[in-house]
């Protein structure tokens, strides 16, 4: 079979001591911590638009990037040759899932009945790939942003014929999702959101995204999927106003429409800052409000505004975010995808080996790092020192509802100016370093 990274052989754990550009110095797949293996509690993902369709454009200019596997005259070639090189890619780097848009891997056709046509063709080659490789797939689904009838949305757009088209397309990439064993499938909103009230319905527009996602989830339970709804919030872009803004806006929507039981969300680490809060923020909601579903790692830039997609490589951000997931339980059906996407200038197909290693083992150093300050216990120490109040006496009595605001009034008469205590967060975050 024709190789489509020739360059670049099985890529394999050498340890920190190696300076082999093409190895891991510190993810290494079977070690065990914390009682699972690294594979096992990472669940690393390819995502397939960034890496096989970002070819380099930005608004100003077009693709830079020269791929083999894109060289085809005929566009189900191109399809079919792309899927071959990815699948080379996920095995040479060691990855057990992949994630992916229907649009991703097949072009639309004529019509929706030659789109889905050229669509099953593709998915035949996947299937088979996935039983040659053991590649699994860790969620699918839907691009219903990028053609023009979306310009006003998919399932918030003013022409229920346009509600209707993404729902044709929903259920095709549930089918599919479904065929090829997808353990999660994802709803991220696209364009499902407004940019001036002075033509938008609100409230119409709201209705309308929960009536589509209960109809996913009427047509989940008639195929028999079984994997994970994930929402993913995004604060903005490409509207002005996402409806999925955060964890937050998406827990209540969830609980509005009672669909709360249905969904976890899928926590995007540049979504999050877009929306001027820390990754680690929306991971400790959606745990705490039983929603941690799976994570889209990657990094934004401190001074850009947008989702640059970076590739993670923090170990600050690692690290807190590992620190978070483990503690919460893992991900499982979950995973940790990689969102991100090599930048303009890193024109070879070596660099998507680069930026996947990199990101690799920054989370494996981060679930190290985590693993250690949990063993360890002394922030945890930190944080129950500071809550110890709430254990026993007044704390005890006021968490149980022993008391009422007669009763506290009483207990300060009685006893005074409460006493203070530092929040110490200079001393702990000097520990921090020292586990980095
Ligand atoms: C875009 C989103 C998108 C989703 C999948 O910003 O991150 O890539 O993850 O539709
Ligand atoms: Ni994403
Ligand atoms: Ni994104």
């Amino acid at each position: 079979m024709k190789e489509w990274f020739p360059n670049v052989q099985k890529i394999a754990y050498e340890g920190p001591e190696s300076d082999n550009p093409f190895a891991f110095k510190h993810y290494n797949a079977d070690e065990v911590v914390m009682g699972r293996t690294m594979a096992e509690h990472l669940r690393f993902a390819v995502c397939y638009w960034h890496t096989f369709k970002n070819l380099g454009s930005d608004p100003f200019g077009g693709d830079t990037m020269i791929r083999s596997y894109n060289d085809a005259r005929n566009e189900m070639k191109v399809a079919e040759n792309t899927m071959q090189a990815a699948f080379e890619f996920f095995t040479k780097l060691g990855v057990h899932f992949w994630c992916f848009h229907d649009r991703d891997i097949a072009p639309e056709g004529d019509d929706l009945a030659e789109t889905n046509k050229r669509l099953d063709k593709i998915v035949d080659l996947a299937e088979s790939l996935q039983n040659d490789t053991g590649v699994k797939l860790l969620w699918g689904t839907t691009n219903a942003f990028t053609h023009r009838r979306f310009l006003a949305g998919a399932s918030t757009n003013p022409s229920p014929d346009v509600f209707a088209y993404a729902a044709c397309q929903v259920k095709k990439a549930m089918e599919i999702t479904h065929r090829l064993g997808g353990q999660g499938y994802t709803f991220w909103g696209g364009r499902e959101g407004y940019e001036t009230l002075l033509n938008t319905d609100m409230a119409r527009e709201l209705d309308h995204l929960a009536g589509f996602l209960h109809l996913a989830v009427d047509y989940k339970e008639e195929i028999g999927f079984d994997g994970q709804f994930y929402i993913e919030p995004k604060p903005k872009e490409p509207t002005k106003h996402q409806y999925d803004f955060d964890a937050g806006s998406c827990h209540a929507f969830l609980q509005n429409y009672d669909l709360v039981d249905h969904f976890k969300l899928n926590i995007e680490a540049n979504h999050a800052t877009l929306a001027a809060h820390t990754f680690p923020h929306e991971l400790e909601y959606a745990a705490l409000n039983g929603l941690l579903g799976s994570v889209d790692a990657n990094r934004g830039d401190m001074l850009l505004g947008w989702d640059t997609d970076q590739f993670p490589t923090d170990l600050y951000d690692t690290t807190l975010t590992m620190y978070i997931i483990l503690r919460n339980g893992g991900f499982s059906p979950g995973g940790l995808n990689f969102d991100a996407h090599i930048r303009r200038q890193s024109i070879d197909p070596d660099d998507l080996f680069h930026a996947h290693i990199g990101g690799m083992d920054a989370f494996a150093r981060g679930l190290k790092n985590a693993a250690k300050m949990i063993a360890d216990g002394k922030f945890e120490g930190a944080v129950r020192k500071r809550y110890a109040g709430w254990e026993t006496g007044i704390g005890a009595r006021i968490e149980t509802g022993q008391v009422g605001f007669a009763d506290l009034e009483k207990y300060i008469l009685e006893t005074g100016e409460p006493e203070l205590q530092s929040g110490r967060q200079e001393l702990l975050e000097n520990m921090l370093n020292e586990y980095i």
